[in-house]
C-alpha cells in the first residue's frame, strides 16, 4: 500500500521543485541560527542567494560525525531549545554520541516516513505491529511506534529481548507484523522450535528489518522460518532514525523520503558527486527538519542510487541495499562499535598490553559473539591464577559499560598476537552474513 500517493508518486518536476524551495529555506535557517554553519559558509563565500537549481548543493559544506560529536550536545541546534520535544543518541560510539533534538514537527515528519516505510510492508490499521527494536535513546523502537501509530495499527511495545516472553504475546496476541533486527528474528525462531512453536502457522506474515547489516540469504532465512514477507529498512540517528529509506513489495531497492531527505552520493576520497548507478558515500540533506537539520551529512555507508521507475508507482529515488561501509564500525548484536574504542578502554586498565583482537562469530543462536583476546604485560602472566581472573573480570566489566555489550574476554600471553607490519588486523568477523 502507497500511505501518501501524492507525495511518493509526484512527478519528478514537482518534487524537485520541492526539495529546492526547502533547501532555499533551509540554508537560510542554517545561516542564521547555526554559527557552526555561518562559519563553514562564510569561508566558502556561499549564502542561501547563491542556491539557484538543486546542483548548487554541490557548493555547499560536508558535516561529519567529528563535526557532531565536537558540538555536542546542544551545538548544532537549529531552534530555540524550548521547542525540543524529543531527543535520541546513536548506540556506542568513539566518544560522545551523535544526537537528534526534534521538534513537533520533525517528530511529525518522523511519523509520516515510518508509516510510509510500514505501509510498503503491507501494514494497514488492522495489523497487530510487534515492536522489538529497543526503546530508549536508540531510535529503533519509537521510530517503529510512530509508523504503526500513524497508519492507526495496534502495536505492542514490547522492546528487545525477554524471549520467551516474546514468543508468548507473538501467540496470544495474534501478531500479524514484526519489527526488529535481522538477527533478533532469527534468534527468536531458533528459541521458537527448541520451544516447539511453529511460526509458519502464526498470523505473522511480515516484518520490516534493519539497523544491521542483512543478506539475501537472511532474507530467505527469516521468511522460511516464520512464513512472512521480509523488508529492508533503513535509517540513521543523526537523520532522523528509521524511515529514511525503505523495500517496497518489489523489493529492487529501497525508496528513500526525499522530499525530507535529499540523497547524494560522492567518491569518499574526493568528496566529488558521482552519477546514479555509481557507488559511492551516501550523503543526506535534512531538507525540512526543525531541531537538528544536517547539510550534506556523509553517513559513511556505501551504496548506489536508483533512477529507473519502480514497478510499484513510486517515483521517489531509490538506494540499493547497503555494501558496507567506508570505515572499521561494526554492529554487534544492533550496538554500533569501533575497534577504537576498545583500544581506548585496554589503554586505560592496568597489566594490559594495546595488542587485541576481536572475534564475532555468529552461532547456531543467530546472535553474535564477541570473544576479545587481550594481550598481558609479562609481570602479569608470571602471576598467580586468581590475578588473572580479576584482571579478565575487570576488562569485560569495562567493556560492557563502554560499548553496551558483553564480550567474552580471554587473555593471552605476551606476543602471542599476530603483529602486522602494514595496517594492524584487529577484527576477525566470522559471521556469515
Ligand atoms: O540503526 C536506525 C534504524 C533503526 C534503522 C531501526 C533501521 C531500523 P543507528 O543506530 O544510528 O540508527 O545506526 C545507523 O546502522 O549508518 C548503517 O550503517 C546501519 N544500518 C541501518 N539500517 C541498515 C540496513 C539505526 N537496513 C547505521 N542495512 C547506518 C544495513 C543498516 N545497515
Amino acid at each position: 500500500m502507497i500511505f501518501n500517493p501524492e507525495y511518493e508518486c509526484m512527478e519528478s518536476a514537482g518534487r524537485q521543485k520541492l526539495q529546492l524551495a526547502s533547501l532555499k529555506n533551509l540554508v537560510e535557517m542554517l545561516y542564521t541560527n547555526v554559527a557552526f554553519y555561518r562559519e563553514k559558509m562564510d569561508s566558502l563565500g556561499i549564502k542561501s542567494v547563491d542556491i539557484h537549481t538543486l546542483k548548487d548543493i554541490e557548493r555547499l559544506p560536508f558535516t561529519t560525525k567529528d563535526d557532531l560529536r565536537l558540538n555536542y550536545p546542544h551545538g548544532l541546534l537549529a531552534c530555540p531549545k524550548d521547542r525540543i520535544v524529543e531527543v535520541h543518541m546513536s548506540s556506542g560510539t568513539t566518544g560522545k554520541p551523535v544526537v537528534d533534538e526534534y521538534t513537533m514537527k520533525d517528530i511529525n515528519i518522523w511519523r509520516e516516513s515510518m508509516a510510509r516505510t510500514m505501509a510498503a510492508a503491507g501494514c494497514t490499521k488492522d495489523d497487530i505491529v510487534q515492536n522489538c527494536y529497543g526503546y530508549g535513546l536508540f531510535t529503533g523502537g519509537p521510530g517503529a511506534h510512530y509508523g504503526a501509530l500513524t497508519i492507526g495499527a495496534e502495536v505492542l511495545p514490547m522492546s528487545s529481548g525477554n524471549t520467551a516472553r516474546q514468543l508468548m504475546v507473538m501467540q496470544d496476541f495474534g501478531s500479524t507484523l514484526l519489527t526488529s533486527t535481522p538477527s533478533y528474528a532469527l534468534y527468536m525462531a531458533e528459541e521458537a522450535a527448541d520451544a516447539g512453536i511453529d511460526l509458519r502457522k502464526l498470523p505473522l506474515c511480515k516484518g520490516c528489518f534493519g539497523a544491521e547489516p542483512w543478506s539475501e540469504n537472511m532474507r530467505k532465512e527469516i521468511e522460511n522460518r516464520y512464513g512472512m514477507k521480509a523488508y529492508d529498512i533503513y535509517g540513521l540517528t543523526e537523520i532522523i532514525g528509521p524511515g529514511v529509506s525503505f523495500e517496497c513489495e518489489a523489493q529492487d531497492g529501497l525508496h528513500i523520503n526525499e522530499d525530507f531527505f535529499y540523497p547524494e552520493i560522492i567518491d569518499p576520497e574526493t568528496g566529488k558527486v558521482l552519477p546514479p548507478g555509481e557507488k559511492g558515500e551516501l550523503v543526506f540533506t535534512t531538507l525540512t527538519k526543525e531541531g537538528t537539520p544536517l547539510l550534506r551529512y556523509r553517513t559513511r555507508d556505501i551504496t548506489y542510487l536508483i533512477t529507473e521507475p519502480c514497478s510499484c508507482g513510486r517515483t521517489t529515488v531509490r538506494m540499493h541495499r547497503l555494501f558496507g561501509r567506508t570505515d572499521d564500525m561494526l554492529i554487534i548484536r544492533g550496538v554500533n562499535v569501533f575497534p577504537s574504542q576498545i583500544e581506548q578502554a585496554l589503554i586505560e586498565i592496568e597489566g594490559t598490553e594495546p595488542q587485541y583482537l576481536i572475534v564475532i562469530n555468529r552461532g547456531e543462536s543467530h546472535l553474535d559473539d564477541v570473544e576479545l583476546q587481550v594481550e598481558v604485560k609479562k609481570e602479569f602472566f608470571s602471576d598467580e591464577t586468581r590475578g588473572l581472573e580479576v584482571l579478565r573480570n575487570r576488562i569485560e566489566n569495562v567493556m560492557k559499560s563502554r560499548l553496551q555489550i558483553s564480550v567474552k574476554v580471554k587473555l593471552v600471553e605476551p606476543k602471542t598476537i599476530e603483529r602486522s607490519i602494514g595496517k594492524a588486523r584487529r577484527v576477525i568477523d566470522n559471521r556469515k552474513i
